[in-house]
């Protein structure tokens, strides 16, 4: 049985896990690796006969995920959906444009260890992430990467896949959790955050706008991403162009919207998620645009009417769903998101909601942008 995440694990129990997986070589170097706030990853470097080759082994948050064995079902089917598109289309690279998983010596596709469920992909080369968008370019080639990923998807059936957490992008219960939170304040953190919860409380009637759309049938439920913050899209070293997106633990059945509006959440503002200078938070309109015509681009084919018509309000709905999660998370006593320092998850909630402001202020020339690019033919320039 998955113990708590919370518990690290030691590196020489590390090294047991990695080679119960079907690597070849020796093992260099296992170090901690990059800054997701859910599971726990390792850059792992093996020698290979005398050439170092790396792999990312990552413990999954099963305090999240609570069965691991469907979020590695519903990864290898979406990945094996992707690779084989991209071989048909005569794809020199497709290691490098999907997540490769590497299995067990044993042929399972994961690890249940006492320590926790491990995984291990490819290390993708020459290309890496930000957790702060610097250039246009960044932002419109990570929202070609994320149309491009939801087209390729476009054919796969829905029933193949798992709810792997059923109502994640559920707006309306995030803000029921929110208030029960709220109402209980375990820590005694509620006075505290008194202007986040008015402003929290002053927006309800926004939760269930799309919801109603996809209950009516007016939106398409499709296979979504439903985590596509900037961190998650892999930028090339040399050309910039997105290389692939990754930590798809979250696919499942969506809203292509809330994957558009999660990107516009991180890679429009000039700061980190989690900025103490509020004044300096607020959405680049040239940010928005690259991400309207990154998406478009690759997106475009397939979109109906209606997503599009949404399309500008998702950046402000699930800005303020994850601002209401970070508020939630505070409330609780941070047992959710990793956090590292006091008052984290507060702080971070903040910036969703400056943000949310920003787009509230900035709503129809957002509105307009989007109608003008739709009205222009799409097709992948890359
Ligand atoms: P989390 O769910 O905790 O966010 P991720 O799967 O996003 O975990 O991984 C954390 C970071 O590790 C990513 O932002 C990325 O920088 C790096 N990473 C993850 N998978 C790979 C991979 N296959 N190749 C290279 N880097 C990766
Ligand atoms: C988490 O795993 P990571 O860091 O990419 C979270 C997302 C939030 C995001 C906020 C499974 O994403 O839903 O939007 O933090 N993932 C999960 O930064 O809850
Ligand atoms: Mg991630």
């Amino acid at each position: 049985m998955a113990v708590s995440r919370r518990r690290p694990v030691e590196t020489d129990r590390l090294r047991k896990i990695a080679e119960q997986f079907h690597l070849y070589g020796d093992l260099v170097e296992i170090v901690p690796y990059g800054r997701g706030h859910i599971n726990d990853t390792y850059l792992m470097t093996i020698n290979q006969a005398g050439r170092p080759v790396r792999y990312i082994l990552q413990r999954l948050n099963t305090d999240v995920f609570r069965s691991p064995a469907a979020v590695m079902d519903n990864i290898a089917r979406v990945t094996a959906h992707i690779a084989r598109k991209l071989a048909n289309e005569g794809c020199p690279d497709p290691s490098r444009r999907t997540l490769t998983m590497v299995p067990c010596r044993d042929g399972r596709r994961w690890l249940d260890d006492p320590d926790g469920a491990f995984r291990c992909y490819l290390f993708i080369e020459g290309a890496r992430t930000f957790d702060q968008v610097e250039t246009v370019q960044q932002a419109e080639a990570a929202a070609r990467a994320v149309g491009r990923f939801q087209q390729q998807l476009v054919d796969f059936p829905l029933d193949q896949l798992v709810e792997t957490i059923p109502n994640f992008h559920h707006t309306r219960r995030r803000f029921e959790a929110f208030r029960r939170a709220w109402a209980a304040d375990p820590m005694g953190r509620a006075e505290q955050c008194r202007p986040e919860i008015e402003f929290a409380l002053a927006r309800e009637s926004i939760v269930d706008v799309l919801l109603q759309g996809e209950a009516s049938g007016e939106l398409p439920r499709r296979v979504t991403h439903n985590d596509t913050k900037l961190n998650n899209v892999m930028l090339d070293d040399a050309t910039g162009e997105g290389v692939c997106v990754i930590d798809l633990d979250t696919v499942m059945p969506g809203l292509v919207l809330y994957d558009f509006g999660d990107l516009c959440r991180t890679a429009t503002r000039p700061t980190l998620e989690d900025e103490v200078q509020l004044e300096r938070v607020q959405m680049r309109r040239e940010m928005f645009e690259a991400i309207v015509r990154g998406y478009w681009s690759t997106a475009g084919t397939f979109l109906t009417r209606a997503e599009i018509t949404w399309l500008a309000f998702s950046a402000r709905l699930i800005t303020f769903e994850i601002g209401l999660r970070f508020l939630t998370d505070y409330l609780e006593g941070d047992v959710y998101f990793k956090t590292h320092r006091p008052g984290h998850n507060l702080d971070r909630c903040r910036v969703q909601f400056r943000m949310v402001e920003s787009f509230e202020r900035n709503a129809a020339w957002m509105e307009d942008l989007v109608a003008r690019t739709a009205a222009t033919s799409p097709g992948d320039p890359s």
